[in-house]
């Protein structure tokens, strides 16, 4: 794998026993529902399973409100060899929001602090600390060759700037040009760990404001996965459902498509709010919304080359997990 970061496992020796984990969002009694659902048992506090191990994709904070339960269980199993963890967009903006750059302001704006409400009202301050060092340590990406993963999107010409200006795969190496959003690895991060997205024009919140009241995104998510196609809908080339107008900006310029013959690809960050499925033989999102009252999903990948519905797993949002919304 890349060049370790705080993670203990060698993964290559487990290319055919991962279990991918989708966002999990403080919501531990869910994640614990799909560990027992694949085998996994707790042993002495230690979430194992006995010949696999457990891929975590990233945003293991904010929404709800079990993260610091979340948190040790994961950093426990990355500990002792039982898991890898990625690092998701949600913790890469708590580490801004707390570390001050050079000129002494904090990497990521103050006016964003209230994305994370939940989780500074849940971790003590010194913990908060404590686990903002841990997430600054956290592998960017994995690439084993014929699989990969990543928190939100895979392209290789971010990769391979990522890999350039972040040479030990983790944010620590160039914190402070992490956070500048047109610097070249800030942009490179921000696409791999965001998902290229367009900025919806006045007229179209107008309209959503009315048909999907709950949106509260000022940018719409775009399929990088899905071949382009011709003069695409909102509906057609993003995230957002129900949108038949058409999308005002060349949305070809953002993005390349993933390839029908590039190696299968695993992420997750796109909280999709449909029943859980294959998204296409070499794509697979396993993010399935469990903080919107969804699933919980997991792809077991055993080596094959094509991914099978057969190796889905999933588990309903559990209702002891307690979800606050967020304020505006
Ligand atoms: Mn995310």
């Amino acid at each position: 794998m890349e060049k370790s970061t705080n993670q203990s496992l060698d993964l290559s020796t487990y290319i055919d026993r991962i279990d991918i984990i989708g966002d999990i969002h403080g919501c531990y009694h869910t994640l614990v529902d799909l560990l027992l659902t694949m085998g996994y048992e707790n042993k002495n506090g230690l979430w194992q399973h006995h010949e696999r191990i457990a891929l975590f994709i990233g945003d293991y904070i904010d929404r709800g409100i079990y993260i610091p339960q979340v948190l040790e269980l994961i950093k426990n199993m990355v500990d002792n060899g039982k898991a890898i963890a990625l690092l998701g967009n949600h913790e890469m903006n708590l580490i801004g929001i707390f570390t001050p750059g050079r000129n002494g302001q904090p990497l990521r704006s103050h006016k964003k602090l209230h994305q994370h409400h939940v989780t500074i009202r849940v971790l003590e301050e010194a913990r908060l600390h404590y686990w903002i060092e841990w997430f600054k340590h956290l592998p960017l990406f994995i690439d084993l060759g014929s699989v990969r993963f990543v928190h939100a999107a895979w392209d290789d010409q971010h990769i391979n700037l990522v890999k350039q200006y972040f040479p030990n795969n983790s944010l620590a190496d160039n914190l402070e040009k992490a956070f500048k959003k047109d610097s070249i690895p800030g942009k490179a991060l921000n696409y791999i760990l965001k998902g290229p997205e367009i900025t919806i024009p006045q007229s179209v919140l107008r309209t959503l404001k009315h048909t999907q009241p709950w949106y509260h995104l000022k940018e719409a998510r775009i399929r990088w996965w899905d071949a382009i196609p011709q003069n695409p809908t909102y509906s057609q080339a993003t995230l957002l459902v129900d949108l038949d107008r058409p999308v005002e900006v060349d949305i070809s310029k953002l993005y390349t498509p993933y390839p029908a013959d590039a190696p299968i690809v695993f992420f997750g960050h796109y909280s999709l709010d449909s029943h859980p499925h294959i998204i296409r033989h070499n794509v697979q999102c396993v993010d399935f919304g469990v903080y919107r009252h969804n699933y919980l999903a997991a792809y077991r990948y055993n080596g094959e080359e094509k991914l099978t519905s057969q190796n889905l797993v999933f588990v309903p949002y559990n209702k002891q997990d307690v979800i606050l919304p967020s304020p505006h």
